[in-house]
C-alpha cells in the first residue's frame, strides 16, 4: 500500500479520501496504481486529484499481472493527505454566496450547539416571543459591529431570515466585543424583553476543545516549517537560503546539530514559493527573474538540493501561480512543472490538512491575516501567531468577508477549521512567531525575503532567515537562525 501510495504522490497526483480508501481495500494496490498511471498517461487533461471514480473502472476491468517497476524511495514514515483544496471552477453568483454562507453558518452553529450549555440556543429567526426580561442564547453570524466612545457597543446577528441587535455595556463586555469579527458565527448569552434586542452578558466563540496530544512518535523526528521564499525577487536571501539547504543536508556542522538535521523528515512550505509577476505596483523593478516559469525553475533548482528522504509539502501563496480567492488549488502544473517533477515534493492547495506521523497539520498561507490583524485590538503584524490563535477560536481561516481576502463560494466551506489540528502553520506576514493554545501549536514561519520597497511604504518590517522546527516526539519547537 505504501509503495503504491508513494508511486502516486511521486507522479504528482493527490489522492482523494475516497480513492485512498478504495486503494487500501484493493487486493493489489501496487498494480492498481501502475495501471492507473498507465491510464493517466493516455489522458490529455490530467486530474490533479485522483478520485474514486478514476480507480473504479480499472478495478472492474481486471488488473494486469505484471508487477510494477521497483520504486526507489527513501523510507517514508507516515503521511496522509486529509484534504488539500481541489478548488473547482465556481461562478460566484449571489445564489452561490448564499449557499456558501449558509453552509458556514449551519456547520459552525452545530459546532456551538454541541456544547452542553448551548443545546437550547436559538437563532435570530427563532427568538422567543416575550414581553418581560427573559434569558436567551442566540447563535448568529455577525453582520455589523459599532463601538461607541462611551464604552458601549452594538452588533447585529443574523441568520438567513432575520436579524437581531445585541447591546454590550461595561468594560468587561467591551473587551469581549472588541474581539468579535465580522461574519464570524458566535453565540451571545443575554436577556431580552422584546425578542429584538438582546443585552449581552457573555460571548462564546466556537473555539477548539483543549487538546490532549497523543504523539505516537518515539524517536526524534523533525518537521521544518517555512514559507515566503519569494524566489525571483532581488530581495530573496539567496546566501542564507543556501545555508539552510546545506543545514538540511547535514553539511559542516557539529554533532548536536547533525543529530537534528539527520532526523528531519518533512519540510513544509506554506506559500509564496516565488515572487510571481505583477503582484504589487512596480514589482518589476525588484524582480531578478521576470518570468514566472523561470522563477519556478529556479525554485526547483534550490529544492532539488533538499535530500530525498525529506518530503517537501508545498501549498500556494498569493504570489504563486494559483487562483486568488480561497480555497486555492495547488500551484498550477503549467507554471511549476519543475517542482512537480521533484520526487519528494507533494503539491497541495490552500488550505490543506495533512496527517504526519499521526499528528494533524493544518496548512494555510495566511492571506486572511491582512484582514484579521487590523480588525483586532490585541493583534499586530509583529506577532502573527496571536491572530492565528483568534482564527482557531473562530474555527475559521478567513472569517471576515469583503475586505482583502477574496473567497470562492464553494458549496462546502472548506475554510472552517475542522478537524482540530495539532499544528496550525501559516506564513504571509513575513514575521515568524510561535504560540501554544489549548494544546495546539500555532506557528508562523517567517520569510526569506528582505523588506521590499512596497513593504517599506506600508510600514511592514520583516523578520527573515529564521526557521521554526518541531520535534514530533515531544512537540518542542525550536528555531534555526540563518541571518
Ligand atoms: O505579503 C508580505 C507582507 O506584506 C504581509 O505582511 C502582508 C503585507 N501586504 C502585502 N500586500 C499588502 C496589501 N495590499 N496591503 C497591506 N499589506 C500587504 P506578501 O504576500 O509576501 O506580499
Ligand atoms: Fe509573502
Ligand atoms: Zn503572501
Amino acid at each position: 500500500m505504501k509503495a503504491a501510495y508513494n508511486a502516486l504522490l511521486n507522479s504528482g497526483y493527490q489522492l482523494s479520501p475516497g480513492a485512498f480508501q478504495l486503494l487500501k481495500e484493493s487486493q493489489n494496490p501496487e498494480s492498481l496504481v501502475s495501471s492507473l498511471l498507465e491510464h493517466l498517461k493516455s489522458l490529455e487533461k490530467k486530474p490533479l486529484v485522483i478520485e474514486r471514480s478514476h480507480l473504479e473502472p480499472l478495478l472492474s476491468r481486471g488488473l494486469p499481472v505484471k508487477a510494477p517497476a521497483a520504486i526507489k524511495q527513501p523510507p517514508l514514515h507516515s503521511i496522509q493527505i486529509i484534504s488539500g483544496s481541489e478548488g473547482g471552477y465556481i461562478e460566484g453568483t449571489i445564489h452561490d454566496f448564499r449557499r456558501y454562507f449558509m453552509d458556514r453558518f449551519n456547520r459552525l452553529k452545530e459546532m456551538l450547539k454541541s456544547r452542553a450549555d448551548m443545546r437550547d440556543a436559538v437563532t435570530p429567526s427563532s427568538m422567543p416571543e416575550v414581553s418581560k426580561h427573559t434569558k436567551v442564547k442566540v447563535i448568529g453570524m455577525v453582520s455589523s459591529k459599532k463601538e461607541f466612545k462611551n464604552g458601549g457597543a452594538v452588533i447585529e446577528l443574523e441568520d438567513d431570515v432575520d436579524t437581531i441587535r445585541v447591546s454590550f455595556r461595561g468594560d468587561e463586555l467591551k473587551k469581549k466585543v472588541s474581539r468579535v469579527m465580522l461574519d464570524e458565527v458566535i453565540c451571545v448569552f443575554g436577556t431580552t424583553s422584546n425578542g429584538k434586542t438582546v443585552f449581552a452578558e457573555d460571548v462564546v466563540w466556537p473555539d477548539v476543545p483543549p487538546k490532549i496530544r497523543s504523539s505516537r512518535v518515539r524517536e526524534n523526528v523533525y518537521v521544518v516549517l517555512t514559507s515566503d521564499l519569494h524566489i525571483g525577487s532581488k530581495l530573496f536571501m539567496r546566501q542564507q537560503f543556501e545555508s539552510f539547504l546545506k543545514w538540511l543536508r547535514g553539511e559542516d556542522m557539529g554533532a548536536p546539530q547533525k543529530e537534528i538535521s539527520d532526523n528531519v523528515r518533512y519540510l513544509i512550505i506554506a506559500g509564496d514559493v516565488v515572487d510571481g509577476v505583477g503582484v504589487y505596483p512596480n514589482q518589476e523593478d525588484e524582480l531578478l527573474i521576470k518570468d514566472l516559469n523561470k522563477q519556478y525553475e529556479e525554485a526547483a533548482h534550490y529544492l532539488s538540493m533538499v535530500p530525498d528522504h525529506i518530503k517537501i509539502i508545498i501549498i500556494p501563496g498569493n504570489h504563486d501561480a494559483s487562483r486568488p480567492p480561497l480555497p486555492c488549488p495547488p500551484i498550477y502544473r503549467d507554471f511549476a512543472a519543475p517542482l512537480y517533477s521533484l520526487k519528494n515534493v507533494i503539491m497541495l492547495g490552500d488550505p490543506a490538512v495533512v496527517n504526519i506521523e499521526g499528528l494533524t497539520f493544518l496548512l494555510t498561507h495566511g492571506k486572511s491575516l491582512d484582514d484579521v490583524i487590523p480588525a483586532l485590538p490585541d493583534c499586530n503584524f509583529k506577532e502573527p501567531q496571536k491572530a492565528m490563535v483568534e482564527l482557531l477560536r473562530s474555527r475559521h481561516l478567513a472569517p471576515i468577508y469583503g475586505e482583502k481576502t477574496s473567497l470562492a463560494p464553494e458549496p462546502r466551506d472548506s475554510l472552517i477549521i475542522d478537524p482540530v489540528p495539532d499544528v496550525f502553520h501559516a506564513g504571509h506576514v513575513h514575521v515568524w512567531g510561535i504560540s501554544e493554545y489549548r494544546g495546539i501549536l500555532a506557528v508562523n514561519s517567517g520569510t526569506w525575503q528582505r523588506q521590499t520597497s512596497y513593504q517599506l511604504s506600508m510600514g511592514i518590517e520583516p523578520a527573515p532567515g529564521v526557521v521554526p522546527l518541531i520535534n514530533l516526539s515531544n512537540f518542542k519547537v525550536t528555531t534555526l537562525n540563518f541571518l
